[in-house]
């Protein structure tokens, strides 16, 4: 696991970007589970980052990505009227120009813009809030098909590959490193009783019947700000993992975290399901953003997209927990199990409500049929 930012090193890193104003504080700031994200106050605020560099092990290339993806949406954001300093990240170069700072120790700093007047949801409060997350996310989609994909570095390879996630688990499994399998015998069995819904997306995928896109791949509702006036989304975030994906995953990675009635690391497995209205809201949010590029396949295939990241997500966090806590921030002890479960819990109540989310699927393309 990486080591803890000393206060120096954090200074340090500062002095290397241009900030306006002096800076009065630089303190943790929100709930992502892979970098260390500060929030600087100074003449205008700023988010700091250290990109956690064991999973991102080229920044460079991430940052070119992450600069090509923002230049584009901004872009954009100016042809339709908006606001690009509230709409989309803003990259604070370093002092010499660079997209990112690198310390002596392999430290990896990024500076943005920090949008004020905003905030980002762990729970649904309000359904509204789902539907505009939705409509954001498939917006982003539709935008990203006209994007340049051959420029895009592959941040991390095979990310969302879930049968070869399965064979990571395995290994985990059988190696036991940590002596933790004895913790968890009943979520190992879960998975291996589930390694073949795993193939499905990849498996239409190499057929031709789904096609690869660019997309965001970690459409977590956290990593969409919402204007704290209008409470209407604003800015979609965290890009370090905008690739070709298939749209299938990222809308199911938003019903994995967003329409489970309870959080994504809940002990009381009792407070976990799937909340039916909330995925019918994101389906309609996301479809009337860009369910008209969508092909007819990816429409019916959106219940297993949100199956599949439901579980290859599970199976992360039970081969992190077995490998002692190395990729995910963990906060407490078994805290990867924990979330493990919910994963095995929202799966198992997906499982239960299979036949009304492929209803609502099939709804949605028999009344858009005329349309599209
Ligand atoms: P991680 O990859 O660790 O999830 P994120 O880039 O998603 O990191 O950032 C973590 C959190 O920091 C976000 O959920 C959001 O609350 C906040 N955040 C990130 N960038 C900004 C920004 N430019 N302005 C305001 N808040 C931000
Ligand atoms: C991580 O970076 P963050 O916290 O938004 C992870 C996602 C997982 C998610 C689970 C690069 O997302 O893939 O779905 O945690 N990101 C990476 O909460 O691995
Ligand atoms: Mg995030």
């Amino acid at each position: 696991m990486k080591n803890k930012l000393t206060n120096e090193e954090l200074q340090n890193a500062l002095s290397r970007f241009t900030l306006e104003g002096e800076i009065k504080s630089c303190s943790p700031y929100g709930s992502g589970h892979i970098n260390d994200t500060f929030l600087v106050e100074a003449g205008r605020n700023y988010i700091l980052q250290r990109i956690n560099s064991e999973i991102f092990t080229k920044p460079r290339e991430l940052m070119e990505n992450v600069d090509l993806v923002c230049r584009f949406m901004t872009e954009e954001i100016k042809k339709q009227g908006g606001n690009p300093e509230r709409e989309s990240l803003q990259i604070i170069k370093t002092k010499d120009g660079s997209l990112y700072y690198e310390d002596e120790k392999k430290n990896f700093f990024r500076m943005y813009l920090y949008i004020t007047d905003c905030k980002a949801f762990d729970l649904v409060e309000k359904p509204e809030h789902f539907y505009e997350s939705a409509y954001a996310f498939g917006h982003f989609q539709k935008l990203l098909s006209n994007f340049p994909a051959e420029k895009l570095h592959e941040t991390i390879p095979h990310f969302h590959d879930s049968p070869q996630r399965f064979q990571h688990f395995l290994k985990a499994v059988e190696e036991d490193k940590y002596d933790r399998k004895k913790d968890c015998e009943e979520e190992i069995q879960f998975f291996l009783s589930h390694e073949k819904d795993l193939s499905y997306a990849l498996a239409l995928l190499k057929k031709g019947e789904l096609p690869l896109r660019v997309s965001h791949n970690d459409t977590k509702l956290n990593n969409v700000l919402f204007d704290a006036n209008t409470e209407k989304a604003l800015c979609i975030i965290d890009l370090d993992t905008v690739m070709p994906g298939l749209s299938i995953f990222d809308f199911g990675d938003a019903i994995r975290f967003g329409a489970n009635t309870g959080a994504e690391d809940e002990e009381d497995l009792s407070k976990i399901s799937l909340s039916l209205p909330l995925f019918s809201l994101y389906t309609k949010g996301f479809l009337e953003a860009c369910g008209s590029s969508l092909w007819e396949k990816e429409i019916l295939s959106l219940p297993e997209g949100a199956k599949i990241m439901t579980l290859e997500c599970g199976m992360r966090f039970l081969t992190d927990y077995l490998q002692g806590d190395s990729y995910f921030h963990v906060k407490r002890p078994g805290h990867n199990l924990d979330r493990a479960r919910t994963q095995i819990a929202l799966v198992k109540d997906m499982e239960k409500k299979w036949t009304e989310m492929k209803e609502e699927v099939r709804n949605y393309l028999q009344i858009n049929q005329t349309k599209r």
